[in-house]
């Protein structure tokens, strides 16, 4: 993997760059869709590189360990070549998902013991399992096996579930960089700052994942329900000590206005399931604010979803018909919905892009967010 600096705000502390992977290139700052499972949830793969250009993807070692396995992961020559995605993929590692969704669980030293959620049955996670996971699954980028501390964490709790954290990467890294990519392709691996709430936590987290010197870095436990204004401050104060010259990803983070105040705090890199998962609920993000697409109100709007789109799907949609589809449950407003948001989404990064390169970034973020904030 290479990160190209290629453009830095002067008013604030936003930048321009580009990642190059063996599946290609990615133009920071990004937002990575979230396929979970191995799918971005309604939108096919030739969507998500022609329609929306989707530059990279995202997927989870927890669902796709547990479900379609190992085994057809490595049969299939990796998750690239099952799911016919041929761009860019990063897999999260499990260090959330496994709290966030299985039930019973065990944090030891060792790893994490939990039950999956499908079927009940246990499993083991640990540094190096995740590792060996993660080989198999075949990502261009890979992410350490952490623990994310919930919001709010006692600080005694978040100090040593950090520490461990640490202990954790060094067990990454020992395995990482004991193993070779399956399928002949270069994987990185990004290690994942802690620290909660908690500036010194944060600085120490941010200092100690920074010295393991990795290609790129990723700052989790945040957007766990503190308020923005936590999450800012936490972003400002690790974006600070981490190096300027490799990508900083901010994981499951966020709301449009949350992507760009990061961006503006240095942050090249976002996935969040809120595009995706909202679009099924039928809210819809646009640059004039938030519309819930099945209130009365669009029951007889026919004019188009987003009128100056590139997006075919939202200029040959009407609201009314979005509407429609969305109270009857048809999956075709789903799909609808989900293509609008993510390219939304895209749109906003991109425009952010090109606003860093052209020196007007925090001027038009301002007015952005006043906008964004609006609901329909
Ligand atoms: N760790 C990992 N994945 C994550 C997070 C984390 O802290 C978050 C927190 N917002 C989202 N996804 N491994």
């Amino acid at each position: 993997m290479k990160f190209k600096l290629e453009a830095e705000d002067k008013n604030s502390k936003a930048r321009a760059g580009e990642i190059t992977t063996d599946h290609g290139v990615i133009k920071t700052p990004i937002f990575m869709p979230v396929g979970t499972a191995g799918s971005v949830k309604a939108v096919h793969q030739h969507e998500l590189s022609n329609d929306i250009k989707a530059q990279i993807i995202l997927g989870n070692t927890y669902h796709l360990y547990l479900r379609p396995g190992l085994e057809t992961l490595q049969l299939a020559g990796g998750l690239h070549k099952f799911n016919g995605w041929n761009g860019p993929l990063l897999t999260d590692s499990g260090g959330y998902q496994v709290y966030s969704l299985s039930g019973v669980r065990k944090i030891k030293e060792e790893g994490v013991t939990f039950r999956s959620h499908i079927d009940g049955s246990k499993h083991l996670f640990t540094p190096e399992s995740v590792m060996d996971t993660q080989r198999i699954i075949g990502a261009d980028i890979i992410m350490a096996f952490d623990e994310c501390t919930p919001y709010p964490c006692e600080y005694g709790y978040a100090r040593r579930s950090m520490e461990m954290t640490h202990r954790w990467l060094k067990r990454c890294c020992e395995r990482f960089d004991t193993t070779e990519p399956i399928y002949g392709f270069d994987q990185t691996l990004f290690p994942i700052i802690q620290g909660s709430v908690y500036k010194d936590l944060r600085k120490q987290s941010a200092e100690m994942i920074a010295s393991f010197e990795r290609e790129g870095n990723a700052i989790g436990g945040l957007s766990v329900g503190e308020p923005a204004e936590e999450m800012y401050e936490m972003t400002e104060i690790v974006c600070d000590i981490l190096p300027k010259d490799k990508p900083r990803y901010l994981m499951g983070v966020g709301t449009p206005i949350n992507l760009l105040e990061n961006i503006a705090l240095g942050i090249d890199m976002f996935d969040c399931v809120m595009p995706t998962r909202n679009a099924r609920n039928g809210m819809l993000f646009t640059k004039n604010g938030i519309i819930n697409i099945r209130n009365e109100r669009w029951k007889n709007d026919f004019s188009p979803i987003e009128e100056d789109s590139d997006l075919f799907a939202d200029r040959n949609y009407t609201k009314a018909y979005l509407r429609h589809l969305a109270h009857s449950k048809e999956i075709l407003g789903a799909q609808i919905a989900t293509l609008h948001n993510l390219n939304f989404y895209l749109w906003l990064v991109n425009e952010a892009r090109e606003k860093i390169i052209s020196g007007e970034f925090t001027e038009w973020k301002n007015k952005m967010v006043i906008q964004l904030a609006q609901r329909l």
